[in-house]
């Protein structure tokens, strides 16, 4: 263990103006090139910034970059792990030379900072991946990041803070390094460890991080992702909701809960040495790292990318250097027999060792099912099961798509009525006809206004079902395509049904209730589907339904079995 040092975390940048600078630069910024912040971007611009990322003063220059992606090190040496670029587009690349002041804005394009421009250069994205992930598959979100949303050129240079990025939400747990050494110099916490997590914290964490500042004599940060963390976590307002009641149940006096907005690449070793590095900054002296920290799951074969203790020993590797301790964590069970958690080195045969993994938890919750008490906080579950309700009670889409005539509305109508019947969510019925009056008016029929025509739909239903509602939607939807974005907008955010309305062609012409097939036929309606225009059949319809042989009611009937069965009414 390091001798601590007062104040602890050695020195620390701040990148930001004075006052009378900062109001100067942001009239001088008016006529700067500008440059709109991605949500990554405004992460790192903060760290940066507020000296999180010490001893960082800028987006890095090319000769950084490289030492940092083959070396682990800027050129001075100084142990840094992870390249923080600045990804611009090619066209704003080639307005900007060396030397020229930017104006970096965020979302609502209020100047953040002025970066005066080094090295402007297109980086090798492979070697990158390889470099710092040690891979070049697309499984790892920090790879597919790179490949797939990063701008192709990087530009580096010192950065000027004009302002800090607006953050409207938990603004009492929100602490930059300065702040946060100043609490811990005010409250005497001469040691403190840090515990770095992106998930809801229940029993297990608690137990780990209690031991963890006990082993080592020392106060407890909580100290949480919220920027950017692996796509598919539960959300940081849940999550903070979550730490706030955990946080009541440390013993008093002993534990702080603050926020840190990085954006996380899932960089396993690597990533676990850059969290060190950040948390030496904000005044820590301990950081817990545990198993597979900051993991990105498996690769495209269903291998893991790193080794579950690759983190635990490169920190060890680089102790010295460091000016932070690792608490390697060891793994804390349910032993039932003993009705107590412990690590899970010390269990034994005769231990009857209970847990419940991550995906175990989210399929209770989504059907509603007992968590026990071993397990979490009962107050952390009803926060968990506000934003993640059983199944019965999120919102779902029911998208109908099939030729004109084929009983779409027809079926639509019937199970919309047959679900106000049974209750409990609002039900809209996104028509075709409908919406092409009240949201599509001036579209026509060509593959560019259908797509356009669908995507408005799927929009209207994704906002319906992210509020529990019940969105029915009866378009042709002709292009399969189209038919999967939808999908997988709305997929994450409840159900999605959708139903092939089959019915053949021959029988949609022979029906011709609005005497369209006629005009089709005769060449005066273009473009119409079936007849001169392409309809793809689904492949992976959830439902097919041919309303040649049953009537409506039954139809309609057949997707309420289908949705029982899912799971979303009951
Ligand atoms: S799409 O392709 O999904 O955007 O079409 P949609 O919005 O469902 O609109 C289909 C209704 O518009 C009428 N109509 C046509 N359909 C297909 N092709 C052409 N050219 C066309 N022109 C007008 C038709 O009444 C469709 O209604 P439904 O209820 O499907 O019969």
């Amino acid at each position: 263990m390091g001798a601590f040092k007062e104040p602890h975390g050695g020195e620390l940048k701040n990148l930001y103006l004075s006052e009378a600078e900062a109001a100067a630069e942001k009239q001088a910024a008016r006529d700067f090139p500008s440059w709109d912040l991605s949500e990554r971007q405004i992460c790192d611009i903060e760290l940066l910034l507020n000296g999180a990322f010490s001893p960082l003063d800028g987006f890095l220059n090319q000769d950084d970059y490289d030492a940092v992606v083959d070396g682990m090190r800027l050129t001075s040496g100084v142990l840094w792990p992870m390249p923080i670029t600045l990804d611009v587009s090619q066209a704003f690349a080639d307005s900007i030379s060396g030397g020229d002041r930017i104006a970096l804005r965020d979302l609502e394009g209020v100047v953040i900072a002025t970066l005066e421009v080094g090295d402007i250069w297109t980086p090798d994205k492979a070697r990158e991946a390889e470099g710092v992930y040690g891979t070049t598959d697309e499984a790892h979100p920090a790879v597919h990041y790179l490949n797939n949303i990063a701008n192709p050129v990087y530009v580096g240079g010192r950065l000027f803070g004009i302002e800090s990025p607006t953050h409207y939400d938990f603004k009492h747990l929100r602490e930059t390094p300065e702040e946060m050494r100043d609490r811990f110099r005010k409250l005497g916490w001469r040691r403190v460890v840090a515990f770095q997590t992106r998930n809801p914290m229940h029993r297990a964490h608690q137990e780990l991080t209690l031991r963890a500042a006990r082993d080592v004599e020392a106060n407890l940060l909580i100290h949480p992702v919220v920027g950017m963390t692996k796509p598919g976590d539960v959300d940081h307002f849940t999550r903070v909701r979550c730490y706030e009641h955990i946080l009541a149940r440390y013993p008093e006096q002993t534990t702080m809960l603050s926020l840190l907005p990085l954006a996380m690449r899932m960089g396993g070793p690597r990533e676990a040495m850059w969290h060190a590095i950040i948390r030496k900054n904000y005044g820590c002296t301990h950081l817990i790292v545990g198993r597979d920290h900051a993991g990105p799951g498996k690769d495209s074969k269903g291998e893991d990318f790193y080794g579950p203790y690759d983190a635990q020993e490169l920190l060890t590797e680089h102790a010295e250097e460091l000016d932070i301790t690792m608490v390697p964590f060891r793994m804390m069970v349910y032993a039932e027999n003993r009705a107590q958690y412990v690590p899970i080195d010390e269990t034994g045969d005769d231990d009857h060792v209970l847990n419940i993994s991550g995906t175990e938890l989210r399929r209770r919750l989504a059907e509603g099912l007992d968590i026990p008490d071993w397990f979490s906080f009962s107050d952390v579950v009803d926060e968990l099961r506000r934003t993640h309700p059983p199944r019965h009670k999120q919102g779902f889409t029911v998208f109908f798509t099939g030729l004109s005539g084929s009983g779409k509305s027809t079926v639509a109508n019937a199970l919309m009525t047959k679900l106000m019947e049974i209750g409990g969510r609002p039900v809209t019925l996104l028509d075709g006809d409908i919406v092409r009056k009240n949201l599509s008016s001036e579209l026509g029929f060509s593959k560019e206004h259908r797509d356009l025509n669908i995507t408005r739909i799927g929009y209207v239903a994704s906002e319906i079902t992210k509020n529990g509602g019940i969105a029915i939607c009866a378009p042709i939807a002709p292009y399969t395509a189209t038919r999967r974005n939808v999908r997988e907008t709305i997929k994450p955010l409840g159900g999605f049904v959708e139903v092939h309305v089959s019915t053949p062609l021959e029988v949609c012409e022979e029906r011709d209730r609005k005497g369209l097939y006629a005009k089709a036929r005769a060449g005066i309606i273009k473009e119409f589907t079936g007849i001169s225009d392409p309809y793809e059949e689904p492949e992976n319809a959830e439902i097919v339904l041919d309303t040649t042989e049953i009537s409506p009611d039954l139809s309609a009937h057949k997707v309420l079995v289908k949705l029982e069965a899912l799971g979303y009414i009951r």
